[in-house]
């Protein structure tokens, strides 16, 4: 009932983690793996391993999360290991995260994949914002142009974008325009909701450490902003381009949301942090019963058929 097309691939259904939760090491991709999860990413990678930003730089909170994690990972090779050889075992696709620190460095990542026997899909990361002295590359649009144009020259293989959120109609249009120009095989929509700050009134201070505690939020606070940039999106770009929807995924209800508006895959951050892998169980039970309820036997009935008010 949730099997989802999607590349040339058929999931038993949409849900993945987010890229950054439960997929440092190789113990947790394994756990996500054998869990229910339709398909599963890696951390992002960078050429060589990161500490990330000091700790304390991940907390829950009642209505989310916010993290500094300031991209720790275990570097580019460590998981082209894993991918090469879990593709070895696997027929469902693995995808494969990079978030270079340069745009060199995003060049070089992909030159690697290239060339590697990866027949996974990769994410190129455009917006994290925890590094330190490093924008969200996707806020820049003539960057964002300028890198699709040379990953393009050589990247053959599927790749798709993890991109931040955006808050206004023009933004969209720019982006979707741009986006539009290349062979896409999906948009990630949305990466945390950048330079948040969460404070703790009896201690009167922040709750992590990097950035004087500044940082991305995800969860429940993000859902609104979420949906809108899967449906401006899915409204904006070409159908060959899919699009995963990202941020807040608690339940069912919230993964039917994001199919309405239009999501073909579906990730889960802050919710799998808090509750872990068998989180997916639970997702894919309560999605099954809405979707019971409403009398539909497949996602592809409903998905992208939100209805406006025009009276
Ligand atoms: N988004 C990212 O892209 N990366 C991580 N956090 C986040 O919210 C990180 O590593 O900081």
């Amino acid at each position: 009932m949730l099997t989802t097309s999607f590349f040339d691939h058929t999931f038993e259904n949409p849900f993945m983690n987010a890229s950054g939760v439960h997929c440092m090491t190789h113990e947790e991709l394994d756990e996500l793996a054998a869990s229910k999860a339709g398909a599963f990413i890696t951390k992002s990678a960078t050429l060589e391993s990161r500490a990330g930003n000091p700790e304390p730089r991940y907390f829950d909170v009642p209505l989310g999360s916010i993290n500094s994690m300031g991209l720790p990972n275990k570097g580019l090779d460590y998981y082209l290991d894993y991918a090469l050889s879990y593709q070895e075992k696997q027929t469902r696709p693995l995808f494969f995260s990079v978030a270079g620190m340069s745009v060199e460095e995003n060049l070089e990542m992909l030159w690697v994949i290239q060339k590697s026997n990866f027949n996974g899909i990769t994410e190129l990361n455009l917006s994290c914002p925890n590094v330190p002295g490093k924008p969200q590359v996707a806020y820049d649009f003539p960057l964002t142009k300028t890198i699709l144009t040379e990953v393009f020259q050589f990247f053959t293989k599927p790749l798709g974008v993890k991109l931040p959120p955006y808050f206004d109609m023009a933004h969209f249009d720019e982006m979707a325009e741009i986006l539009n120009q290349f062979p896409l095989t999906y948009v990630n929509s949305i990466n945390s909701i950048g330079n948040g700050l969460y404070i703790d009134p009896m201690t009167e201070s922040v709750v992590i450490k990097p950035k004087d505690g500044f940082g991305g939020i995800g969860g429940e606070y993000v859902k609104p902003t979420a949906l809108a940039n899967v449906r401006a999106f899915y409204t904006r770009l070409n159908p060959s381009i899919k699009i995963i929807g990202t941020g807040g995924i608690r339940s069912g209800q919230d993964a039917f949301e994001h199919l309405l508006c239009g999501a073909t895959m579906l990730q889960v951050g802050t919710e799998l942090h808090k509750e872990g892998p068998a989180i997916f169980e639970r997702l894919t039970a309560e999605l099954t019963a809405i979707m019971d309820e409403k009398g539909y036997t497949s996602i592809d009935e409903f998905r992208g058929k939100l209805k406006t008010i025009n009276v």
